[in-house]
């Protein structure tokens, strides 16, 4: 009988929901004709639309007219390269600091314990052998040997703490007022991405195919795109030296939101928004991948962010049909965990049905329809 009444309640929830997310997403939904009819008609949400649609009104400053980036990543920069061991350079300031962390005091404390127990041992193993010694000593305890080895490790345990600690409080460190909000929905296999505080500007980013593997006339990947399985038709694009807030979330399964180079790995829940910041500190091209195992295509959901001056954000946001927000207003995107004190299920209903505000019009776009590419379906 509880388990009829879920179902009903259940049920009951899923209708009622798209018109609670009607009514709350008002703004966005009022942006998103806008956002879609000029997204149709630039080569990188949707290659077929290219040849016969109209040029857009402001033609976007970071795309070439056939919907190709300007913008070429840096060889061995924000991307894997070949045959490297360690970090991708860091362009965020957690990132250097984690860099740092990572090449000053770990490795170098994990090889020499790593150095100095292989010294012990191997002496164990020569020097106490039976034939070099058929007498055993009997000895038992030894006070002083004692407390270096529990003192020892308990120091080293602090030392590491002190940066360890710092830096994770860092990572969680709730972005200013000013911050940029960007939220990264995760799908199967997608990202879509939005812009709540810039008008409610959308995108929605598929991975760019191989030349041979897509029919003639579609947009494939270039070398100015980025390295292949890294590139995406749409770039995220961000500006730099300006904390941006990322949120990140899920339509279906769990997805992982990770850029390498910013330090950045954000679990995206459906029903839930995860929130961090970073500052990225250079411009530049910088790609990631989801970082959660999700499906059958998720290594094909890569991410791309396009670092650019505030200047050029600007100019972007424009072009895409956004708003820069009022000067000192803080962030409407805020949210508020459920659960959380902040949590007011009568103001802000999305915070307490998470996946119904996750829902707004995104089922409609799947991974083929957007790269128009059949070779894609059961991949
Ligand atoms: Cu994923």
């Amino acid at each position: 009988m509880l388990g009829l009444t879920t179902i009903v309640l259940a049920a009951g929830l899923a209708l009622a929901g798209p018109a609670t997310a009607q009514n709350t997403a008002a703004p966005a939904a009022a942006n998103a004709p806008t956002e879609a009819s000029a997204g149709g008609a630039q080569a990188n949400s949707s290659a077929p639309a290219t040849a016969d649609a109209p040029a857009p009104a402001v033609a976007d400053p970071l795309l070439n007219a056939d919907g190709t980036p300007k913008t070429a990543p840096q060889a061995g920069i924000g991307m894997p390269v070949d045959g490297h061991i360690t970090l991708q350079q860091q362009v965020t300031p957690n990132g250097r600091e984690a860099h740092w962390f990572h090449d000053a005091i770990l490795l170098p404390l994990v090889i020499a314990i790593s150095i100095f127990v292989l010294i012990l041992l191997m002496w164990v193993i020569f020097r106490y052998r039976r034939a070099a010694n058929p007498t055993p000593s009997k000895t038992a305890h030894n006070t002083a040997i004692e407390v270096v080895w529990t003192l020892l490790p308990v120091l080293i345990l602090v030392v590491v703490a002190v940066p360890s600690i710092r830096l994770l409080a860092n990572q969680f460190k709730p972005a200013p007022d000013n911050a940029v909000t960007l939220k990264a929905i995760g799908n199967q296999w997608f990202w879509s991405y939005e812009y709540p505080d810039h008008g409610g500007i959308e995108l929605t980013a598929n991975m760019l195919k191989e030349k041979d593997q897509v029919a003639a006339g579609t947009r494939y990947r270039t070398e100015a795109d980025g390295p292949r399985l890294l590139a995406t038709d749409t770039r995220v694009v961000l500006p730099v030296g300006v904390p941006i807030r990322l949120l990140a979330t899920a339509n279906d399964v769990i997805h992982s939101w990770a850029i390498p180079a910013f330090w950045i790995k954000l679990d995206a829940v459906p029903g839930r928004i995860n929130e961090t910041s970073f500052t990225i500190e250079k411009p530049g091209v910088y790609y990631g991948q989801c970082s959660e195992l999700c499906g059958a295509r998720h290594a094909f959901m890569p991410i791309v962010v396009e670092a650019v001056t505030p200047a050029q954000f600007e100019a972007w946001v424009r072009a895409k049909g956004g708003t820069m927000p009022a000067v000192g207003k803080p962030s409407a995107a805020t949210p508020a965990q459920p659960g959380s004190d902040a949590t007011d299920d009568t103001a802000t209903p999305a915070n307490g049905t998470g996946p119904v505000v996750n829902a707004i019009d995104v089922p409609a776009t799947t991974n083929q329809a957007a790269t128009a590419n059949p070779a894609g379906a059961g991949n």
